[in-house]
């Protein structure tokens, strides 16, 4: 049985789940989320909506208002102590009278990078920091690749068969997985800054790239890896906010006049850097085959997520096209989880570490 949570990380975890409500929605700025509590009573909480707009404990200090001071508030990102879009995090909460400040995980960017829990400690407040900072940098990771990286959070994706296959040759095709398991990869698509397609996959499947509208109506922007830029402009992955991403010298008119973001690389790394450049912490790589393995071989999936649905299809199509090798070069996965969806397993790891300060 797992061991019960304490009181400080019960609020962590309710402070994590607003922050999660920002997920998709704030980059280049972190999903953060605060809860002010006074004698085991919320008296104020809040979240990061979206960059621009204020900063999770300023919502929640709102609400709290005089009911602040001698509180406790829990933060899943250390508060900030620059002068940004917004004025300083840790100024506010001194300002509030809260007495003591429990942070998750401590903030990269070098603007603060410790200052704000120094602030705080400098005021007289009780700072602790490092509560449930797993869950934390678990959800900080687009934030965290953006900013100590300088390109998104590579989520590499994909349903196979029982016998490792992720879709018939030729026609035919239909849905690997099942309906919980397709429903949970649209929370990934809602919760991820883009979603990314290979032209094979745009050709063959010609995917909306959307969330269907299952998430509250945002879809993640949908990148398209097309070398040639030879892809239809019809095809239903294009539409405002989308992205191309080809050779340098492509010929791309087409695509800029029906208002498609062009980002030119010569490698899955110059991809990555230009899709940063353009604020996108996180991406979905979501196939096909040849896509999956230029990245894998290149070093740049940091996570794994995989359904497996239980039927044999025999010939088919494999996840990933990458040149054999030995087992002892396989490549073990960190912090895997394995869950039943359903009838299909899902298996989640990491390829990498959370970058962080
Ligand atoms: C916090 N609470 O809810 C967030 C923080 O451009 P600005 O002013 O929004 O500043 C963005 C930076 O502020 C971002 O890089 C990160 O360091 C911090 N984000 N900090 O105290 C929040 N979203
Ligand atoms: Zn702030």
């Amino acid at each position: 049985m797992a061991a019960a949570l304490s009181a400080d990380e019960r609020w962590m975890t309710l402070a994590l789940d607003l922050a999660a409500r920002g997920l998709g929605r704030t980059a280049p700025n972190p999903p953060v989320g605060c809860v002010i509590v006074q004698d085991d009573e919320v008296v104020g909480w809040g979240f990061h909506p979206r960059a621009g707009e204020a900063h999770a404990e300023v919502f929640a200090l709102r609400g709290a208002a005089a009911r602040a001071r001698g509180a406790t508030a829990y933060v899943t990102l250390e508060p900030c102590s620059h002068h940004g879009r917004t004025p300083p995090c840790a100024d506010a909460l001194i300002a509030s009278g809260v007495r003591r400040v429990v942070v998750s995980a401590l903030d990269p960017d070098p603007r603060v990078a410790g200052r704000g829990v120094q602030a705080l400690r400098d005021a007289g407040i009780d700072v602790n920091v490092g509560v449930l900072e797993a869950g934390a940098l678990r959800q900080q990771a687009g934030f965290r690749s953006l900013t100590l990286r300088g390109r998104p959070w590579v989520v590499a994706k994909y349903a196979m068969t029982l016998d490792g296959k992720v879709a018939a040759l030729g026609e035919g095709n239909g849905a690997v997985s099942g309906e919980a398991a397709r429903a949970r990869s649209m929370t990934w698509r809602d919760a991820l800054d883009a979603v990314a397609v290979g032209s094979g996959t745009l050709h063959s499947d010609d995917p909306a790239l959307t969330t269907r509208g299952v998430c509250g109506g945002r879809d993640p922007r949908p990148v398209v890896f097309d070398r040639r830029a030879r892809s239809s402009s019809q095809a239903r992955a294009w539409r405002p906010g989308s992205l191309l991403v080809t050779a340098p010298d492509a010929e791309t008119s087409a695509f800029e006049a029906a208002g498609v973001t062009i980002v030119r690389a010569a490698t899955p790394l110059e991809a990555l850097t230009g899709l940063g450049r353009l604020n996108i912490s996180s991406v979905l790589l979501e196939g096909g085959p040849t896509l999956l393995s230029a990245f894998l071989d290149a070093g740049l999936v940091d996570e794994v997520r995989v359904f497996i649905a239980p039927k044999l299809l025999g010939h088919g199509l494999p996840p990933l096209t990458s040149p054999a090798r030995p087992m002892h070069e396989s490549q073990p996965l960190r912090d895997v989880t394995v869950e039943t969806l359903g009838t299909d397993v899902l298996v989640t790891g990491l390829l990498s570490d959370i970058p962080r300060l």
